[in-house]
């Protein structure tokens, strides 16, 4: 890339050629392959979802008054509830263990303590993120900030994880509109790569890593998603997924709690933007994991913290064609068939006709 070494004619000049780029919240690479779509396809299609029409099904364990396959009957729920997972993948009392066979650091373990709970964004089986008002979407977020904060006090709680698994093929085990909130004793990896970077970077920069790369991605343009007074969401330049979307608060705020009431609704609305754009893509009820990364809440202070939500659709070409992360992406590094900038201006165009 010696044609010129200002920036905007080196990228232009990536949008052909395989490269890799550096994702500076987790510190690890991504390789691109533009074009690697052009191959042709004759693998694994998906079968389109069948989508929920039923704003009741009396076979939903989620639905208002139905029974739960754990046995507890729900409530007739009018807005969201809460519960705590019937099947959880932690426990809030578990034996104390620390293990480390011979000190060589080989064979380690530890116990992790935590919490588990269920959210469901709405009685309507029917419904999704993308076919939820904005006002209905504002009140999922007032529950998952007293969530926030009240798992958040208890004691050994030092991270929690806010996050929705949509669709079949992300192995979401039911249509119903509905989130996990898992509270841990630990950081998990993920955040816990991100917690390093950020730290890191404010050290030497006396600045925010994420605030920096607002001013960046505002600057150029080229990655833009949507936005509003107070998110922005962009394809971020190291995004792996093929349509992953990152989404920052224009304003360095550790989590949601610090969010004003103008913020929360203004991420109501982008939560929609978002989701709607997706549908509008694939014109399916696209299937996506997306969560919140916010500050640990192991009552210290996190000035480095600066939250934000990731959205990861596994679709590439179509609704029925997913992207496989296997074989050197398992073995390697992950690989990105479409650049960041190609799939934000797909997303930018998605929007022109918002799916209600
Ligand atoms: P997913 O669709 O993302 O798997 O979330 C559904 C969660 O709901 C799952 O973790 C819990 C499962 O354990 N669940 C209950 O707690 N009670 C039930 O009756 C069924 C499912
Ligand atoms: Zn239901």
């Amino acid at each position: 890339m010696k044609s010129s070494s200002r920036p905007e004619s080196i990228l232009q000049a990536l949008q052909s050629s395989p490269h890799r780029r550096f994702n500076p919240l987790t510190r690890e690479w991504v390789l691109v392959s533009p074009r690697r779509t052009e191959r042709p396809w004759q693998g694994q299609t998906e079968r389109p979802e069948p989508e929920s029409t039923q704003p009741y099904d009396p076979n939903c364990y989620l639905c208002p008054g139905n029974i739960r396959a754990g046995g507890a009957r729900n409530p007739s729920y009018s807005q969201t509830f809460v519960f705590d997972n019937d099947f959880a993948a932690l426990q809030p009392d578990v034996p104390a263990v620390q293990l480390d066979v011979d000190g060589k650091g080989i064979l380690v373990a530890q116990n992790e303590s935590g919490i588990c709970r269920v959210v469901c964004f709405s009685p309507r089986h029917d419904l999704t993120l993308s076919k939820m008002s904005a006002v209905e979407i504002r009140s999922l977020i007032d529950v998952w900030i007293k969530e926030f904060q009240s798992l958040g006090r208890r004691p050994g709680v030092n991270y929690l994880q806010i996050f929705e698994n949509r669709g079949l093929m992300m192995g979401c085990s039911n249509p119903h509109p509905h989130g996990q909130i898992w509270a841990t004793s630990t950081i998990p990896n993920e955040p816990r790569k991100e917690h390093e970077a950020l730290a890191a970077y404010q050290k030497p920069h006396g600045a925010c890593l994420l605030c920096d790369y607002i001013k960046l991605e505002e600057a150029s343009g080229e990655r833009l998603v949507c936005g509003n007074e107070h998110f922005v969401a962009v394809v971020p330049f190291w995004a792996v997924w093929p349509y992953e979307i990152l989404l920052l608060p224009k304003r360095h705020l550790a989590s949601m709690t610090a969010l004003d009431e103008p913020a929360r609704s203004a991420l109501a609305d982008i939560l929609k933007s978002i989701t709607s754009r997706y549908d509008d893509l694939f014109q399916v009820s696209c299937p996506y994991s997306m969560g919140f990364h916010q500050q640990p809440t192991d009552d210290l202070e996190h000035r480095e913290w600066h939250f934000h939500a990731h959205f990861f659709p596994p679709l590439l070409r179509a609704a029925t064609i997913r992207k496989f992360m296997v074989g050197f992406e398992m073995l390697g590094s992950p690989q990105r068939d479409i650049t960041p900038e190609y799939a934000a201006e797909k997303l930018r165009q998605a929007g022109l006709t918002p799916s209600e």
